[in-house]
């Protein structure tokens, strides 16, 4: 027997101060819409959608039959030489409001896992076509590519590299990142100036030269490292640039796919095509854990050689295509169609981004971005103690005013649902403004 102090020392938390939040423990035990429960019965407004992931608002009522369903029809079956229905059904639909040329879809259970088999696929593209010197995959600084050893090293986190430095993978580098707050603070959606730091590509390469280049991952709009939208121009630049020398552009989803910027994907808003991107998070609504790496019809062809009964690739996960996670995407992806929510988000944004700017002036706010339902309000840190003025703003809204805000070290970050209603969004807001009042 291992016997413990209390019942919450087990769970070794992700992304979290273990010690602190065990003196005073911040545990939801039930949802409905767009309130949390906690454990003591309070109700919370969620301005973060789950974790970017549950747009629809949570036990959507849809998809909790759907799933209920299918765990007593089907609760899984191996998706390796055979496959179940829900899992075709749901690449289809996927394919279906991809951008053009997207044809493909190839099922994981996370976006660290969507981003590492995105890598793999770059790299086993270009040895498919001959091409099997280009090897070299470029991040950019401040990326967030999940946490497997792929995405980490594409990553641009420095506190999540930091730890596991000398076993990043090898053959990795990275453009500049695309903040600078001097010239663009308070910028309302993209920022006016930084396009020339797409061309940062061109340095890398020259440096290593493209024929040892396999891809270029950024997410189009940042989300982790605090809401970072593309200059305007920027991601046009970074797909010329990727075109010229032969080199792969994906486009990391996780955060903006499935209607966070207004659009189904933000290639589609943005009209840039990417040649792989990755999905996860609002694929399912959040309900079950479930990616996507959704890829252009060009790249699979080019797998799809050599003898027939041969597998093309070496690559895939015991749940890939769940029937259970397939059969939530399928009911998320059918509200999404059925009641306009993407449309809904698009209309959402305008007011969001007033209310968001109203913070502008605050003697604690040094910055405030957005793009489509993705915010941050970005306070000041303390002297010696960056990180501690955010997680306490974080604390003060779930304590003292039921809301769950989430906190990346002094940059509160927000996403609200899809189909947030404004007056609640207000509502919050005021909360969010006098925790932001009460901060030393
Ligand atoms: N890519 C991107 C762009 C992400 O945002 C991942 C990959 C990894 O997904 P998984 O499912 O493996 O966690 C993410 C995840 C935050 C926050 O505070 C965002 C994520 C994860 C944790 C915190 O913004 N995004």
């Amino acid at each position: 027997m291992n016997a413990a102090a209390s019942e919450l020392d087990a769970f070794w938390m992700p992304f979290t101060a273990n010690r602190d939040f065990r003196e005073q423990p911040r545990i939801i035990s039930g949802a409905a819409g767009h309130h949390y429960t906690a454990s003591d019965g309070t109700r919370l407004y969620d301005t973060f959608s789950g974790l970017w992931t549950s747009g629809l608002g949570h036990c959507h009522p849809r998809i909790v039959e759907a799933v209920q369903k299918q765990v007593a029809e089907l609760d899984f079956s191996m998706t390796f030489q055979m496959g179940n229905d829900k899992a075709f059904a749901l690449a289809d639909r996927v394919a279906d409001i991809a951008p053009r040329g997207f044809t493909r879809c190839f099922f994981t259970n996370s976006g660290s896992e969507s981003v590492d088999t995105a890598l793999k696929i770059a790299l086993g593209y270009h040895r498919a076509r001959g091409e099997a010197s280009r090897t070299r995959l470029i991040g950019r600084e401040r990326g967030y590519h999940g946490v497997n050893f792929g995405g980490m090293s594409v990553g641009g986190i420095v506190p999540n590299r930091k730890a596991f430095s000398a076993n990043l993978i090898p053959g990795v580098d990275h453009i500049r990142h695309t903040f600078n707050l001097e010239l663009t603070a308070m910028s309302r959606g993209q920022p006016e100036s930084g396009v020339h730091l797409a061309d940062d590509l061109e340095r890398l390469v020259g440096l290593h030269d493209a024929s040892n280049i396999a891809a270029v991952i950024v997410e189009p709009v940042a989300g982790s490292t605090g809401i970072l939208p593309p200059p305007v121009g920027y991601l046009e630049r970074l797909r010329e640039i990727c075109d010229r020398h032969g080199i792969l552009l994906i486009f990391d989803e996780v955060i903006t796919g499935f209607g966070r910027v207004g659009r189904a994907f933000a290639a589609e808003r943005f009209d840039v095509l990417p040649d792989i991107i990755t999905t996860a998070k609002g694929l399912t609504n959040g309900v079950i854990p479930m990616g996507a790496v959704l890829v252009r019809d060009t790249i699979f062809d080019a797998f799809m050689q050599g003898p027939r009964h041969a597998i093309e690739l070496f690559h895939g996960y015991t749940y890939s295509g769940h029937p259970v996670a397939a059969a939530a995407g399928l009911a998320a992806l059918e509200t999404y169609a059925q009641d306009g929510t993407f449309e809904q988000a698009a209309d959402l944004e305008k007011p969001f981004e007033d209310i968001l700017h109203s913070f502008a002036d605050h003697k604690h706010v040094i910055d405030v971005r957005n793009f489509g339902l993705m915010g941050a309000i970005e306070l000041a840190s303390r002297k010696d103690a960056p990180g501690a003025r955010g997680l306490e703003a974080h604390k003060k809204c779930f304590w003292d005013e039921h809301v769950v805000i989430r906190n990346g070290m002094d940059i509160l970050q927000f996403a609200p649902f899809l189909n947030s209603k404004v007056d609640d969004l207000e509502q919050a807001f005021e909360a969010v403004r006098r925790v932001i009042d009460s901060l030393e």
